[in-house]
């Protein structure tokens, strides 16, 4: 089962999977203001984790930000209040997914409960036993590596699921679902949106003259292009084969008319390398464009537009922008 995990680890591209799921060498941080209780926990995790020690809660809930796995807070009603240190580092963002096992004080059932209601992942209670302390603390780390595997893997998985793996751009799924939320703000009286729609002219020239792999360093290239010619808040997407829409929100009718000019004569000036660098090939593109108007507009009303602007753009000798 390990090695099933490890290989699926591999196949999406994800560094360790077995070592992930080991429970030594975890970076724990005790925080307690009991320098025995402190130097105990350290003496008796020391040889199997890496353990530093903080007696500050502020000073804890920075470094809880950092490289940690398991956090040992005491929690008992004589020390600082550890209970709001657990609260803490479940609220920061980047402290969120630690391990947290809380040290109480026998008796002390409201403070338990009051820890589990928090989130803590677990509770000793003192005096601590060694066994005890060490089973619990390894169990916890287990679980955690698992955790930040499976959120890695689903985080990998989202992200494949909304990319075209040719070009790294956006695909057609995501722009679909991006368009309907910017097309439902512009129709309540939010900002407009527009939307090129650029086709490749003579792409299949490419493939025929050059092969299918020069075709897709042309792709590549091109994407590359679209990318570096639009601003951070754009999304430039492939739809498939030689076909590539960017989404400009905020952009009138006659903005991404320049806009579209401007990739155009980007794309003619300087031909693409294809065959590894070997050979530069004269690229040409079709531009469709049309901006919503509301409050109307769909995806499709607004997609048929620009179409029927790149439909314009080849039958009129392509290399032409038709907005
Ligand atoms: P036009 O100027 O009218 O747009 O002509 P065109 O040749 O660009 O258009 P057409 O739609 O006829 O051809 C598109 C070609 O793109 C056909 C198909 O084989 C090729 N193609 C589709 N997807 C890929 C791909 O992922 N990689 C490569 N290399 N070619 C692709
Ligand atoms: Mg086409
Ligand atoms: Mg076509
Ligand atoms: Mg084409």
């Amino acid at each position: 089962e390990l090695r099933e995990r490890e290989e699926s680890g591999r196949r999406l591209g994800l560094a360790e999977g077995v070592g992930r799921l080991r429970s030594s060498g975890a970076r724990v941080l005790v925080v307690d203001d009991n320098p025995q209780q402190a130097n105990r926990l350290l003496a008796e995790l020391g040889g199997e984790h890496r353990v530093v020690h903080e007696s500050d809660p502020n000073a804890a809930l920075m470094t809880c930000r950092g490289p940690v796995d398991l956090l040992i807070v005491n929690a008992a009603a004589d020390s600082f209040d550890g209970l709001r240190l657990a609260a803490q580092v479940r609220s920061q963002e980047a402290s969120r997914n630690l391990a947290i096992l809380a040290i109480v004080d026998p008796g002390e059932r409201a403070r338990m409960l009051k820890a589990l209601e928090l989130g803590v992942n677990d509770i000793l209670s003192r005096p601590v036993d060694q066994q005890e302390l060490a089973a619990r603390v390894r169990t916890q780390v287990k679980r955690k590596r698992y955790a930040d595997f499976l959120r890695e893997k689903l985080d990998f998985s989202l992200e494949m699921a909304v990319t075209d793996p040719l070009t790294g751009l956006h695909n057609r799924r995501y722009m679909t679902s991006q368009l309907q939320a910017l097309l439902q703000r512009a129709n309540h009286g939010g900002e407009p949106v527009a939307a090129l729609l650029l086709d490749i002219d003579h792409f299949k020239g490419v493939n025929d003259g050059f092969g299918h792999d020069a075709g897709d360093e042309v792709l590549r290239e091109f994407g590359v292009r679209l990318a570096t010619n639009v601003r951070a808040v754009d999304l430039p997407c492939r739809l498939g084969g030689e076909e590539f829409v960017v989404l400009m929100p905020g952009i009138r009718l006659e903005d991404a008319g320049r806009i579209a000019e401007r990739i155009r004569m980007n794309v003619e000036a300087a031909p693409f390398r294809i065959l590894g660098g070997q050979e530069l090939l004269p690229i040409t593109v079709s531009i469709g464009v049309a901006a919503s108007v509301a409050p109307h507009e769909t995806p499709e009303s607004l997609l048929k537009r620009a179409d029927d602007g790149v439909y314009e753009a080849k039958s009129r000798g392509r290399n032409v922008v038709v907005a």
